[in-house]
């Protein structure tokens, strides 16, 4: 893959933990978005396998449930985890679209037939290199470019993009790189109409980000505290950001993630559905996610070979060129595991059964 930076580091391969359920014939697929060190969040690729082969899977094997929701409201007394979590809910989600012959957009409640996309540049090694990724993904159609920024790599280097492509729609994702200290860089920004600054301050805060949205005219973006609909709720009441983007693994699965969507439809927030650099099953998923109706600004959901030589579906994602994923209106994700691939590259298996 090619490498991704943000400021909380660079990442050059994927190791990439797949859950599969069985049920009655029907097969539904989960993808872990977490990353392979506790940079992100506090959950590994490991601490995953422990949780999911410990917890989650004694819970849901062998047993019925009416909806998948009722999984997503077993796991809720686990705290944290939310990744390992969501591997195993979304799972059983896609399952169920399979075994009910229906679209997993359509299960979800979703509307959208297209959705539209965005891009995230990670930080580069020069400024010229920065520019040129972001020529290529205009020209490829994307409908707004996030550049990752980082103490060092901010103010000019904006200043730089916005210079070379005046009209762009352009957000900022800091990845919790600054503190309050920097309330003077971080009002500077102001001057680039930026769509969003995402997560400027710390992963875990809401209470900086509502003095700092005070104090900025951009619009903040809340990304990591993002855990829950409870503080998402606390985040909104306190005006801590204007919009927010949900991640399925980090909500801990589809329940979670409409009950968020609903929120801040209500509440009148914009959200978008933001990427773990996910492969082919985690990208289909957050497509069907996409396609609920407060999905109004475009995620970071874009085309699998952005990121891989080869995906792990077929057809892999693909963006047209005026920058939109059209939803396959097929049962289930409308992306099928390439199996034999899936099988090559695996390095590690569990099963479980009742
Ligand atoms: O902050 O949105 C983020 C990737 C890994 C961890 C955190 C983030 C990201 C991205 C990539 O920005 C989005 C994508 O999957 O394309
Ligand atoms: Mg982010």
């Amino acid at each position: 893959m090619h490498f991704f930076e943000t400021s909380f580091g660079r990442t050059e391969k994927r190791r990439i933990l797949l859950t599969k359920i069985f049920c009655n014939g029907a097969v539904g697929y989960g993808e872990c978005t977490t990353g392979e060190k506790p940079f992100f969040s506090h959950e590994t690729i490991d601490t995953a396998w422990i949780i999911i082969k410990e917890v989650l899977a004694p819970i849901v094997i062998g047993k019925n449930w009416a909806a998948p929701s009722e999984v997503g409201q077993w796991f809720k007394q686990i705290r944290g985890h939310q990744m390992a979590r969501a591997a195993v809910e979304n799972a059983c989600w896609d399952m169920t679209a399979r075994a009910n012959n229906i679209a997993l957009y359509e299960l979800l409640g979703g509307t959208r037939k297209e959705i539209p996309c965005g891009v995230s540049i990670g930080i580069q090694d020069t400024p010229e290199q920065l520019l040129e990724k972001i020529r290529t993904e205009v020209d490829a159609g994307y409908r707004r470019i996030k550049i990752k920024i980082k103490p060092g790599w901010d103010y000019d280097i904006i200043k730089l993009v916005r210079q070379t492509f005046p009209d762009i729609t352009l957000s900022v994702d800091a990845n919790s790189a600054y503190t309050l200290a920097d309330i003077d860089l971080l009002k500077s920004l102001d001057e680039f109409k930026l769509l969003m600054i995402e997560q400027p301050l710390s992963h875990d805060d809401i209470i900086d980000h509502s003095q700092l949205q005070k104090q900025i005219n951009t619009d903040i973006c809340l990304d990591e505290p993002i855990t829950s609909l409870d503080i998402t709720r606390k985040a909104i009441e306190m005006k801590s950001g204007r919009i927010i983007n949900i991640k399925l693994g980090r909500v801990g699965g589809f329940s979670e993630a409409i009950k968020i969507h609903n929120y801040c439809h209500e509440h009148n927030i914009p959200v978008w559905c933001g990427g773990m650099l996910e492969a082919g099953i985690g990208r289909s998923h957050n497509i069907a996610m996409s396609t609920l109706p407060g999905f109004s600004l475009p995620g970071d959901v874009s085309a699998s070979k952005r990121y891989f030589k080869e995906d792990i579906i077929e057809p892999p994602v693909t963006v047209n060129k005026d920058g939109f994923i059209k939803v396959p209106q097929v049962p289930g994700r409308g992306y099928e595991p390439k199996e034999e691939y899936i099988e090559r590259i695996t390095v590690r298996r569990e099963v479980f059964s009742a």
